[in-house]
């Protein structure tokens, strides 16, 4: 049994051929996803292990601080030499392990380094807690998992493991995938019915295929994790699956060796000649993965200067560095993850060149109060800081104090030009004419007399009497109003009255005048008709 030539890339390339491919047959159809796309874009998968860093809790040839070691291995196969053992002991091939010694060093970094070197674990002659070791590779940032394929090297795969993932870096783990070789250490273990059938898209199985003792050397593992599952044949529909495929980290969390004894191994676990040739080896790691760009990127490449991530090539407006969030000025719409029927642009803020940006407010789309780019009440954007004296959800209005003259467009920068009225009588001026809109208490084209039942402009307050007044304070004006001028009083509260009047409320007749509040000066005959206008007035 050779050892594939394949260069390590080639199993991505495979997978990778085999998922553009779409329905061509590859010689070795393994993982594909066939996912409807339709409007959602997504950047191409690839190998995240090749840009990942990698730990491993033991290493053979290492002691716990990492100093090299001499650790003596012999694996579990028999017969003739592959060419690696140079010793044979008791029949069987075995080999040291030593860091210091680049033929002999198994670093974990081996794992993911795309040649034929391979990580190998302390073997568990040099203590059984070595049955426990994890292996974790750090992606470096959010990525979506497709699958996860491992290779093994020198030793069987392992008999008891959790795949485990964590999407806050590190920080907290959880099962993704369990394997187990019997059954009932699914149940036992990990409390998962073997084999079972995925109902959901975050089911997480426990597996019992993958940890059969044969092949001995060179097995695989291929981890699918979204292929058969409900979600997969409309993935940008598929919330919970997204969240499922989620991984900043991802853990090989090794529990127990395979063994030729099964669990007779307790019987034989203090003799080294047999656990000498227990331990764990990884070839290779790869996992296809793409960047999490909710549907609205179709690449993902530039990395940061200065730093190991990838970004996403934002489309449909979308802005961050995995697109989920809309850019700035297009926040017409909330933001939504694209879907296979709708791209879900984020759709730009109708702020007539007047603002760069605008938030969402739902409350304003209720109220149907913002106008969208295409002249319609549709959705929520609300511009924020209106430039050029503009104001108003959509900068559609000129501020306060400031009028548009009629024939200039909303959109001009110049538009909105100072009221020419006076502030104190005004609060502003109409849009279009600039005619002054008047406090209530004045009136007039220029606001420069009393509105009705105002007095003594410029004060222009109402009129009330000393037995109405709620407080001392206030100057009234009480007057007698049959005999004032139409002000009634003066600011200071002075009763202004008609010329043929007098008295401090107004209230009689000049002398000469005769008849309050008429205040004729003569009448000739009581009899006889009295003027036009002392008529109204009775009246
Ligand atoms: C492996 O990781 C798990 C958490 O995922 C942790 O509980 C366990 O202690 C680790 N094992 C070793 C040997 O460090
Ligand atoms: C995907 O799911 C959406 C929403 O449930 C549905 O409208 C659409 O028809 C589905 N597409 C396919 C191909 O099943
Ligand atoms: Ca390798």
């Amino acid at each position: 049994m050779a050892w594939s030539r394949r260069p390590p890339a080639s199993a991505a390339l495979l997978l990778l051929s085999c998922l553009l491919c779409r329905g061509v047959s590859p010689q070795r159809p393994r993982v594909s996803v066939n996912e409807i796309s339709g409007f959602s874009l997504s950047p191409p998968y690839f190998n995240l292990a090749e840009g990942s860093a990698i730990s491993a809790t033991a290493t053979c040839g290492e002691d716990q601080r990492s100093r090299p070691r001499s650790d003596l291995y012999c694996k579990l196969v028999g017969g003739p030499a592959i060419g690696v053992p140079s010793q044979t002991i008791q029949g069987q091939f075995c080999d040291h392990c030593n860091a210091n010694d680049p033929d002999k060093a198994h670093p974990v970094t081996n794992a993911i380094d795309g040649t034929e070197r391979w990580w190998q674990s302390p073997p568990l002659s040099r203590g059984l807690n070595y049955n426990e070791v994890n292996v974790t590779l750090d992606l470096g940032q959010l990525f979506h998992v497709a699958y996860v394929i491992v290779k093994f090297a020198n030793s069987p795969r392992p008999d008891l493991w959790v795949l485990e993932r964590s999407v806050d870096h590190g920080r907290t783990f959880m099962p993704w995938q369990y394997f187990a070789h019997s059954k009932r250490d699914c149940i036992e273990r990990f409390g998962k019915q073997p084999n079972g059938r995925i109902h959901r898209d975050d089911d997480q199985i426990c597996m019992t295929e993958y940890s059969r003792i044969v092949p001995l050397e060179n097995g695989e593992i291929v981890v699918s994790l979204v292929n058969g599952r409900p979600g997969s044949k409309n993935f940008t529909y598929a919330p919970v699956l997204q969240d499922f495929t989620k991984a900043t980290n991802i853990r090989l969390r090794f529990l127990r060796t395979n063994t030729l004894l099964g669990h007779l191994i307790s019987k034989a676990q203090r003799d080294p000649t047999v656990t000498r040739r227990y331990y764990y080896s990884i070839k290779d790691i790869s996992v296809g993965g793409r960047c999490v760009c909710h549907g609205h990127a179709q690449v993902c490449g530039a990395r940061v200067p200065g730093m190991n991530q990838l970004l996403c090539e934002c489309e449909h407006n979308t802005c961050g560095e995995s697109c989920d969030r809309c850019c700035p000025g297009f926040h017409q719409k909330p933001w939504r993850p694209a879907t296979a029927n709708s791209p879900n642009e984020c759709e730009a803020c109708q702020c007539h060149s007047h603002a760069t940006d605008c938030y969402y407010d739902p409350e304003v789309e209720r109220r149907k109060a913002s106008l969208n780019i295409y002249g319609r009440y549709d959705g929520g954007g609300v511009c924020v800081n209106c430039q050029h004296n503009t104001a108003g959800v959509n900068c559609e209005v000129c501020a306060v104090g400031f009028y548009r003259p009629h024939g200039i467009p909303r959109e001009s920068p110049t538009g909105c030009i100072p009221c020419r009225c006076d502030s104190r009588t005004t609060v502003g001026c109409e849009m279009g004419s600039g005619r002054c809109l008047c406090k209530p208490q004045y009136s007039g084209d220029n606001c420069e007399r009393c509105a009705r039942g105002y007095y003594g402009y410029p004060r222009c307050i109402l009129p009330i009497t000393t037995t109405q007044s709620p407080a001392g304070s206030i100057v009234e004006c009480d007057c007698e109003r049959r005999g004032t001028v139409p002000e009634v009083c003066s600011a200071s509260g002075h009763c202004l009255c008609r010329p043929e009047v007098t008295g401090g409320r107004c209230d009689r007749c000049q002398p000469g005048y005769h008849y309050f509040p008429y205040c004729q000066v003569r009448i000739h005959a009581l009899n006889k008709p009295i003027s036009g206008l002392i008529i109204q007035m009775v009246m």
